[in-house]
């Protein structure tokens, strides 16, 4: 029992260093109506690490917070293309 406490509280400082957020703006295309923004958004959110995703439809980029530890922004463009919107990270 009190092994596992002490496994806890080693683990905790890990946890909180863990990479912090990167955001990445990407320009998505073929985004024609209003109901694509939400394809565009599910397909994000699916990918492992997305933490928050924002899709602009009349800039037609989309905003993404991510866990760099976990996903990068080749996986994103990625999901977007699979889903049927190409997208490439703005720089
Ligand atoms: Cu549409």
């Amino acid at each position: 029992m009190r092994k596992l406490l002490f496994i806890v509280l080693a683990a905790l400082p890990l946890t909180l260093m863990a990479g912090s957020p990167k955001t990445v703006t990407l320009d998505v295309q073929n985004m024609t109506c209003a109901l694509c923004p939400v394809t565009v958004k599910n397909s994000l959110e699916k990918v492992a690490g997305v933490r928050n995703v924002k899709v602009d439809f009349d800039s037609k980029t989309a905003t993404v917070a991510f866990d760099p530890d976990k996903t990068k922004p080749a996986a994103l463009t990625k999901s977007t293309t699979e889903a049927g919107y190409p997208s490439t990270i703005r720089k």
